[in-house]
């Protein structure tokens, strides 16, 4: 849940990286957490791991400066993407205030993404989230392959399989090179903190 600490002027906003198993989503948050300073990063917290799988989540925690005075702190997770995990997905998702939903590139993962969208538009749905409401953005990933002799899918192919109904901005990434990182790291917390600002703040 959005924290707004008027005494201290700050707003504390909770991100949550969702999408199919393998995707990239702690690729995502390994590659910002290498390539942020000791001053805008905390620890990074990885919680359980069975060779590169999550098993419960990873935490990001970013501290990206002042907007209108008011330090904002950031809690970037990741769920865990394999599909029996799906109570801890649910849980991670708590007080959620903005969501990247990451997907794969590669063709044999094109049911995964669907079913994986229509997990998170559940879960949401558990907490009285609008998926049509709440911040987010779609990250397109593993573009690095398209080139390569691995069948992928293309961009109008991921359109139309996961932004029809959402039709909100989508970033396409190499998460595991850094393309489209930040990119979509940038976008997600600049909508998230306005979302959260208007809705505690404003009273909207
Ligand atoms: N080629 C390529 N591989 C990637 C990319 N991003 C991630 N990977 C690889 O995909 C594998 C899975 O990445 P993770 O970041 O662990 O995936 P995850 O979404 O956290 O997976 P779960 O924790 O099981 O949900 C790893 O071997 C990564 O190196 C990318 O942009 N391109
Ligand atoms: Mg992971």
């Amino acid at each position: 849940m959005a924290l707004i600490d008027l005494s201290r002027r700050e707003i504390h906003c909770k991100i949550v990286y969702y999408g199919p198993g393998r995707c990239g989503k702690t690729t995502n948050l390994i590659y910002i957490y290498n390539a942020m300073g000791d001053k805008t990063r905390g620890k990074m917290l990885t919680i359980e791991t069975k060779g590169d799988r999550t098993l419960f989540f990873d935490l990001l925690p970013l501290n990206l400066g002042k907007v209108k005075g008011f330090d904002i702190r950031i809690q970037l997770y990741t769920v865990p993407g394999q599909t029996i995990y799906e109570a801890t997905r649910k849980l991670v998702l708590k007080g959620v205030d903005g969501i990247v939903f990451v997907a794969d590139s590669l063709k044999v993962r094109q049911t995964k993404n669907k079913e994986s969208l229509e997990d998170l538009k559940k879960n949401l749905q558990a907490y009285a989230l609008d998926i049509m409401e709440i911040p987010v953005i779609l990250q397109y990933n593993k573009r690095d392959l398209v080139n390569s002799p691995i069948p992928t899918l293309t961009i109008d192919e991921l359109q139309q399989d996961l932004n029809q109904e959402l039709q909100t901005t989508y970033f396409e990434a190499a998460a595991v090179k850094g393309i489209g990182v930040f990119e979509t790291l940038k976008e997600i917390s600049k909508r998230t903190v306005r979302y959260v600002a208007q809705k505690h703040l404003l009273g909207k």
